[in-house]
C-alpha cells in the first residue's frame, strides 16, 4: 500500500510538468528561432493569437558569449556567460513586455534553458550584455560562477561515450562547454532563481537543453524547487511549469529517454524521424494506422513531438535525414500528418533561410538581428521562412484545435501511401504519396453538408477557394488527391474554417 501511494505521488508529480498550460482549445506552440522579443510580441497579437497557436519556444534568453570569429553564428546562444536577460533577441525590458502581450492574447512562452554548461574556450570573451568571463580560470564574474562550480576531473565527451558511459556523458563536456555540476547546492541556486525570475515574468514552461548531459536525480531536485505559474499572467494556482527535456534517443545508447519521462516530458526524436522517413517515401503511409506507442515512441503526454528542430535541420545533434523546409510538399505533408493525428504535443518549427548551416539569422553589418518583414500575401521577408504562416500548416493548427482529443476513426488506405482518416465526427484528412491519383469516395465521420479543403484553398463567403467536398447524408465524400498537385493532402472539418 505504502509503495503504491508512493508510486501515485511520484506519477502526480511528473504529470503536473507535462501540462503545457495551453489557453483553452489551443494545442500546437511554434518555435520561432532566433526572433527578436519586440516581432514575437507583435507576432502573438497579430498572428499567433488570432490563428489558436497555444505557445511560443523562444531561443535563449539569458547572455551568451559574442562570437564575431563565426560571423555570430546561430549557436553563439547555447553558450551562456551569464543569467542576465539581455540578448540579440532583446533585454529584460523587451522580454517582460513580449510575455505579457503574447499570454493576453492566449499564447504562451516557453524558454530555451541552458542550464548543463557554460561558453566553451575562446580568444573574445565578451557577453552580449558586456560581460566578461576568463575562461582559464574558468571564471564568470556576472553570475558569479567560478572552478568549484564544474565538473572536474575535466574531460569531453567523444562519440563513443554515447554508446557507452552514461557518466561520462553526464560529467564530461558536451563539445568543450564548460560543464556544471548540478550536484553543488551552489550551482542549483543560480539555475533554480534564473528559472524562478522567468516563471515571476509569465513565462509557462522550458525547454531543457541537453538534458540528457545532466543526472535525472539533480534535475528533479532543481524542477521541484521552481515555483508555480504566475497566477498574474492568467494560469490557474498550483500549476507547474511545463518542462520538456531534450534527450536525443534513437536507440541503443547508454541514455535513455525513459529515465528522463519519469520527471517531465521529453523531446521525441524518433517522431520526426520516421515520419521524415515515410513522407520521403522510403516507407509506405499505410504503415501509419497504428502510429504511437506501437511505434516505438514515448507514450503520448510524454512527449514533444515535431518533424524538424533547429539543430537536425541543419545536420546538428541528431541530424540528416530530416525534412525541412527545403523539402516543402513532403514537409507540408508530414506537417499535416502530425497536426492532423492525435499523438503528442506537437511543436512547429519556424526558420530563417540557410545554405551555410552555421550561419547565424538574417542581420546587419553590426551584427542586429533583422526583423521578418510581411508580405502582403502574408508570407515573410527579410529572409525568414516562416513555416507557421504557411497556409498549409496553420489550417492543420486550427483543424487539431477543432478535432481536440477524439480518436483515429474510419482509417483507408490503398495498401500503399493513399490514407485518410476522421477524428471524431469533427474533422476528416486524406493523403496520398504515391505516383499515381487518389480518386475514391471515402466513409467520412463528419456531418452532411459542403466543406473547403483547407489545404488547396480556403472557405470565402459562401465559396472556396480551392476544392469543395459534398459529404453525404450517409457521411460519404468523393475525395480527390492528384499525384501532381501542389499539395499531397486534403482536410475538412466542421470548425467556422472549414464549414460552409
Ligand atoms: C559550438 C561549435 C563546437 C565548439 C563549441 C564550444 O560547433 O565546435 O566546440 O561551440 O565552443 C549548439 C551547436 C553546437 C555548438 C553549441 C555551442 O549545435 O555546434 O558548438 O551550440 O555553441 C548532442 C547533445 C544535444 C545537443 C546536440 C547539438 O546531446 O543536447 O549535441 N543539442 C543542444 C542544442 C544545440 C546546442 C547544444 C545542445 C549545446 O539543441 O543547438 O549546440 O547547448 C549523438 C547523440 C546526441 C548528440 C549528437 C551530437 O546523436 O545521441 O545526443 O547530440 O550525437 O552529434 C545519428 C545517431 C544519433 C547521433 C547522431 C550524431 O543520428 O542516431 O544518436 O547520429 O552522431
Amino acid at each position: 500500500m505504502f509503495r503504491l501511494i508512493l508510486c501515485l505521488a511520484a506519477l502526480t508529480v511528473a504529470l503536473a510538468y507535462k501540462n503545457p498550460h495551453y489557453a483553452s482549445g489551443r494545442t500546437t506552440m511554434v518555435h520561432l528561432f532566433e526572433w527578436k522579443w519586440d516581432d514575437i510580441a507583435a507576432e502573438c497579437e497579430r498572428f499567433l493569437g488570432p490563428r489558436g497557436f497555444g505557445g511560443v519556444q523562444v531561443s535563449p534568453v539569458n547572455e551568451n558569449l559574442v562570437l564575431w570569429s563565426h560571423q555570430r553564428p546561430w549557436w553563439e546562444r547555447y553558450q551562456p556567460i551569464s543569467y542576465r536577460l539581455v540578448t540579440r533577441s532583446g533585454n529584460e525590458q523587451q522580454f517582460t513586455n513580449m510575455v505579457r502581450r503574447c499570454n493576453n492574447v492566449g499564447v504562451r512562452i516557453y524558454v530555451d534553458a541552458i542550464i548543463n554548461h557554460m561558453t566553451g574556450t575562446w580568444s573574445t570573451n565578451t557577453g552580449t550584455g558586456g560581460s566578461t568571463a576568463n575562461f582559464g580560470q574558468w571564471h564568470y564574474p556576472a553570475v558569479p560562477y567560478g572552478r568549484n562550480d564544474f565538473n572536474f576531473p575535466h574531460c569531453v565527451i567523444t562519440g563513443n561515450d554515447y554508446r557507452c558511459c552514461a557518466d561520462r556523458v553526464r560529467n564530461c563536456e558536451l563539445s568543450n562547454l564548460k560543464d556544471l555540476n548540478q550536484g553543488t547546492e551552489y550551482v542549483r541556486t543560480q539555475i533554480v532563481n534564473f528559472m524562478n525570475h522567468l516563471i515571476r515574468l509569465g513565462v509557462a514552461g522550458f525547454r531543457i537543453d541537453a538534458a540528457k548531459h545532466m543526472w535525472p536525480a539533480d534535475l528533479r531536485v532543481i524542477y521541484d524547487r521552481l515555483h508555480n505559474l504566475n497566477t498574474a499572467h492568467g494560469f490557474p494556482a498550483g500549476a507547474r511549469p511545463y518542462i520538456y527535456q531534450e534527450v536525443i534517443d534513437l536507440g541503443n545508447e547508454a541514455v535513455s529517454r525513459n529515465e528522463y519521462t519519469p520527471l517531465a516530458a521529453v523531446t521525441e526524436f524518433r517522431f520526426g524521424m520516421e515520419l521524415s522517413r515515410a513522407f520521403k517515401g522510403g516507407n509506405q503511409l499505410r504503415w501509419l494506422f497504428n502510429w504511437g506507442t506501437a511505434w516505438g515512441l514515448l507514450a503520448s503526454g510524454d512527449a514533444l513531438t515535431f518533424i524538424d528542430n533547429h539543430d537536425n535541420q541543419r545536420g546538428h545533434g541528431a541530424g540528416g535525414d530530416i525534412l525541412t523546409y527545403k523539402q516543402p510538399k513532403q514537409y507540408r505533408g508530414a506537417i499535416a500528418f502530425m497536426l492532423a493525428h492525435p499523438y503528442g504535443r506537437p511543436q512547429l518549427m519556424s526558420s530563417f533561410a540557410f545554405t551555410n548551416t552555421e550561419a547565424g539569422p538574417p542581420m546587419d553589418n553590426s551584427g542586429n538581428i533583422i526583423s521578418p518583414s510581411i508580405n502582403s500575401d502574408t508570407s515573410c521577408g527579410n529572409g525568414w521562412v516562416c513555416e507557421h504562416r504557411w497556409r498549409q500548416i496553420f489550417s492543420m493548427v486550427a483543424f487539431r484545435n477543432r478535432v481536440g482529443n477524439t480518436a483515429v476513426t474510419n482509417w483507408w488506405d490503398n495498401g500503399s501511401n493513399q490514407i485518410a482518416f476522421c477524428r471524431g465526427n469533427q474533422g476528416f484528412v486524406a493523403f496520398n504519396n504515391d505516383y499515381w491519383n487518389l480518386s475514391q469516395t471515402l466513409q467520412t465521420c463528419l456531418p452532411a453538408g459542403n466543406y473547403c479543403d483547407i489545404i488547396s484553398g480556403w472557405k470565402s463567403g459562401n465559396n472556396c477557394t480551392g476544392k469543395r467536398i459534398t459529404v453525404g447524408s450517409d457521411g460519404r465524400a468523393s475525395i480527390t488527391l492528384g499525384a501532381g498537385e501542389y499539395d499531397m493532402v486534403l482536410a475538412i472539418h466542421t470548425g467556422t474554417e472549414s464549414r460552409l
